[in-house]
């Protein structure tokens, strides 16, 4: 049996001395390295160092305080007791302020104003992370593919915590903090807008996403297969094209009739990843400013049946006044 023919990973990188960088980076670290066997199964064994640097302290400062805000409302929730905390956790919620509060600067604390605080200081944290992100990308003289991959997933959460509720004049639109919380606030969108599954960018974003799951397994399971052969070297294979690049090809045209080449196969990976969250917050945008129930536009655009024997016609429950 080869060495990679293992689902972990067989293969330790665990030199004398830890990499600490390259030259001509002006980062200079000695310290802060350590390995670890079972990084290296994993992952890489060589933990650090880690570079934080103004941008990073001052991410993980917000992302600390708007945990904090969440965590301790949490806790007030079941009146400080802590074992209720741990055992309640999944379902406790922080939520955005009431209808009736529209779009005002700050809600009385407990009736969102918390909320308001932690997205804040939640969302400096991400948008700071982002320009980390970027800036170390460029010290190194890399592409900064990894930032505008990441500002993709920025841009659906923007949409569904600000952008959004912006647009629809009321921050009450916005996702609770909370792990089950935000799970009802998803359910309950699809059905206040009449079934997300009509929405053609949500069709779109899933497609996107399974897509990224089958390419990501196509991928690695390519490299591992052709790892006895230095295929796990893609960028030098890339360039110059050994049997490792050959075999995998010729294996994907006899099974598939078309292969992708060792830099295409990323670039695809890229867009898929990236048009997930791009094209979903498209989705969310128009939902409720554009279109205000995706089943009824649906059948107008004749991609859903109307159930004409069935039921009578359905009346978008909106235009009745009994719902907000
Ligand atoms: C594996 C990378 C690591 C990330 C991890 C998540 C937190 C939250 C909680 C402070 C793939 C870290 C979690 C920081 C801490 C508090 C209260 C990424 C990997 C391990 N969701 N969602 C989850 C977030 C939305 C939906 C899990 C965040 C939308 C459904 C986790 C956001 C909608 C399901 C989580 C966000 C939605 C989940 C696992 C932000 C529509 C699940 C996530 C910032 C898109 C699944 C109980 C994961 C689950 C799940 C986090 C937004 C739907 C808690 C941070 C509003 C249907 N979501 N989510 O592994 O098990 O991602 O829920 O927008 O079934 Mg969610
Ligand atoms: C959330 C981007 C923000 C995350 C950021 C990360 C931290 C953590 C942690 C250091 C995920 C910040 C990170 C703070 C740091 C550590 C540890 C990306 C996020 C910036 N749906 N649905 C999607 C499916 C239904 C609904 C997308 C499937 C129902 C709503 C995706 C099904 C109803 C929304 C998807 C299904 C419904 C979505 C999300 C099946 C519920 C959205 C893509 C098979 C009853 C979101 C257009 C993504 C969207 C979304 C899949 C069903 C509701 C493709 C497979 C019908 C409201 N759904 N869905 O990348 O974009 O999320 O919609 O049934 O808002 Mg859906």
């Amino acid at each position: 049996m080869s060495a990679f023919e293992n689902i972990y990973t067989q293969v330790q990188v665990w030199p004398e001395k830890p990499e600490l960088g390259v030259a001509g980076v002006p980062v200079e670290r000695e310290k802060g390295a350590l390995f670890n066997y079972l990084a290296g199964v994993v992952g890489n064994a060589q933990i650090g160092p880690i570079y934080l640097g103004t941008l990073g302290v001052l991410s993980a400062l917000c992302g600390f305080i708007a945990i904090e805000i969440i965590g301790l409302n949490m806790w007030a929730s079941v009146h400080w007791s802590p074992i209720e905390f741990v055992r309640q956790l999944p379902w406790l919620a922080l939520e955005p302020p009431k209808p009736e509060c529209g779009l005002c600067v700050l809600a009385p604390l407990n009736e969102g104003g918390w909320w308001q605080m932690a997205g804040f200081f939640l969302t400096m944290s991400i948008l700071l992370w982002w320009w980390r992100m970027y800036r170390r990308a460029k010290v190194l003289g890399l592409g900064t593919h990894v930032a505008w991959a990441f500002a993709s997933a920025i841009w659906l959460f923007l949409v569904l915590g600000f952008i959004r509720p912006l647009l629809m004049g009321h921050w009450s639109e916005a996702v609770p903090f909370g792990i089950f919380p935000h799970l009802d606030w998803t359910a309950a969108f699809s059905i206040r807008y009449g079934n997300l599954f009509y929405n053609p960018f949500h069709m779109l974003s899933i497609a996107f996403l399974y897509g990224s799951a089958v390419l990501f397994a196509m991928h690695g399971a390519t490299i591992l297969a052709v790892g006895r052969y230095g295929g796990e070297r893609e960028v030098e294979q890339m360039i110059d094209r050994g049997t490792a690049a050959e075999r995998a090809a010729l294996f994907w045209r006899w099974t598939m009739g078309f292969n992708a080449t060792m830099e295409s196969i990323h670039r695809w990976a890229w867009w898929f990843a990236v048009l997930v969250p791009f094209t979903g917050g498209i989705g969310i945008l128009l939902t409720g400013t554009v279109v205000d129930n995706w089943y009824l536009w649906g059948i107008q655009h004749g991609i859903a049946p109307a159930y004409p024997h069935l039921w009578p016609p359905v009346i978008d429950p909106a235009a009745t006044g009994a719902v907000q």
